[in-house]
């Protein structure tokens, strides 16, 4: 850990609560040099304010500018935009804010790997570390799912694997990678930037220390304009240095014209899970870890629990909870893999972030499709369907749709929106979904 970091600094307030907000407070309590810790969230009753250690002040329910400016260090919660007023005066002020991720990196000492995109982030975090795991490594994942990447420096590993939003990436600037990707890009966080090439940005920056940057073939904008590290490519189409390839008729993953795996021996079903697969031997092998004994691994790697994950399967209706689509694209990605027998109940809404949902509308044209919106932003998604129907909540959703549903029906939940708004995460939204389907189904 490099300490002299640390010098100069004395008092340091941390700007937002919640899970990663008290993994930052935790990690500076227990740091050996003293420091004045303080704590700012706008909400009024901000959440984990009862696991605060008793030394450390919480400002709740509006900015306090002075606190800010008397810091000699700011901790900025990925849920609060730089753009903030409060946050600009304070770096104009000259104070130094930083994310938990810059926190990571001041004290890493061992490889890290970093994913970041607009889509499958999620998936290729979890699996690069089961595979990492399954070939002898000791792992750290986490970040943006999972566990606060500080809380994961408590446990020695010999790599971490991080999971990277565009906003983390904001406030880091000495994250070193031993390899880092840049899945895709596609609209999402509108409500933060001023338009793509804002939010593109913010995920390049994934790039400025990566010794190999793994960038998508067949999505351009995911390549950086400038880096340091080896380009590595990856395509489902083109000759990359991780693609498919045809040997006597059955596709297989190549690493360098090497065939790792066949496609047909993946549990996880889908192009882009093919593609999200390739990925992972992408990291893997630019991080110089060996997978032979791994491959069985991503064999059998079933997904994560709200991607697409069946939860009540009665009377041949179907209950698929993919409360993690918070975008269009994620939603997109749901309806292409569908294998549909009857009608399709398809639950979306939320915040929308400002998203433009209007590419749903000739995917549902084609689909035997019942649209029921509900939340804060249903009514977008309403012009969207000639079905469509409005809703406030899920539960008012699932009183409506029981008594209607059919063998071969599906009722799916692929909100394409933030779940801010009614619940805490949108792991609290699956789980509520999870528990209507068990019931009703
Ligand atoms: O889970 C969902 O439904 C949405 C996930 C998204 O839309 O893609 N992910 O944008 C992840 C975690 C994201 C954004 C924020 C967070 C952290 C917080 C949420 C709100 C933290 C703080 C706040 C609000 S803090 C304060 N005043 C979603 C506030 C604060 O109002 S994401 O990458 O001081 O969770």
């Amino acid at each position: 850990m490099t300490m002299d970091r640390w010098q100069n600094i004395h008092s340091v307030v941390v700007v937002g609560l919640g899970i990663t907000g008290l993994s930052v407070v935790k990690y500076l309590a227990n740091l050996p040099q003293a420091l004045t810790i303080k704590v700012i969230d706008t909400r009024e009753n901000p959440p984990g304010k009862d696991e605060l250690p008793v030394d450390v002040q919480l400002h709740s329910g509006s900015w306090n500018q002075a606190w800010l400016l008397e810091a000699d260090l700011v901790v900025a919660n990925p849920g609060i935009a730089l753009t903030t007023p409060e946050i600009q005066r304070t770096l104009d002020a000259g104070v130094k804010v930083v994310g938990d991720i810059e926190l990571f990196a001041w004290h890493v000492d061992k490889p890290v790997i970093a994913i970041t995109g607009s889509n499958g982030k999620s998936t290729v975090t979890d699996l690069t570390g089961v595979v990492a795991q399954a070939s002898g490594l000791t792992v750290g994942v986490g970040g943006n799912i999972g566990v606060p990447a500080l809380d994961l420096l408590a446990q020695d590993a010999d790599l971490y694997v991080l999971e990277l939003s565009s906003f983390q990436l904001e406030t880091t600037s000495s994250l070193q990678l031993s390899a880092a990707a840049f899945l895709n890009l596609s609209e999402d966080h509108m409500d933060r930037y001023d338009g793509m090439d804002d939010y593109r940005d913010a995920k390049l920056r994934i790039f400025d220390h990566a010794e190999a940057c793994i960038v998508n073939a067949d999505d351009k904008p995911t390549y950086p304009e400038q880096y340091s590290g080896k380009l590595v490519e990856f395509s489902l189409g083109q000759e990359t240095a991780f693609t498919v390839q045809v040997l006597d008729g059955r596709e297989f993953l190549c690493a360098y014209g090497e065939p790792i795996v066949a496609s047909d021996e993946l549990t996880l079903v889908g192009r882009h899970n093919v593609a999200n697969a390739l990925v992972v031997l992408a990291l893997l092998h630019e991080a110089g870890i060996d997978v032979a004994q791994g491959v069985d691994a991503l064999k059998s790697y079933n997904g994560l629990t709200h991607r697409c994950q069946v939860v009540a399967d009665n009377h041949d209706v179907k209950w698929v909870n993919d409360s993690k689509a918070t975008n269009v694209a994620s939603t997109l990605a749901a309806l292409s893999g569908l294998s549909l027998q009857g009608r399709l109940y398809l639950l979306v809404g939320g915040v929308g972030k400002g998203a433009d949902f209007s590419e749903l509308a000739p995917v549902l044209a084609d689909l035997n499709v019942q649209l029921c919106c509900f939340g804060e932003d249903g009514s977008e998604f309403m012009p969207l369907h000639t079905s469509a129907k409005l809703f406030d909540t899920m539960e008012e959703i699932i009183l409506w749709v029981k008594p209607q549903l059919n063998p071969g029906d599906m009722v799916l939940l692929s909100p394409a929106c933030a779940s801010f708004d009614q619940f805490n995460n949108f792991m609290a939204r699956g789980d509520v979904f999870t528990e209507l389907a068990k019931y009703y189904a």
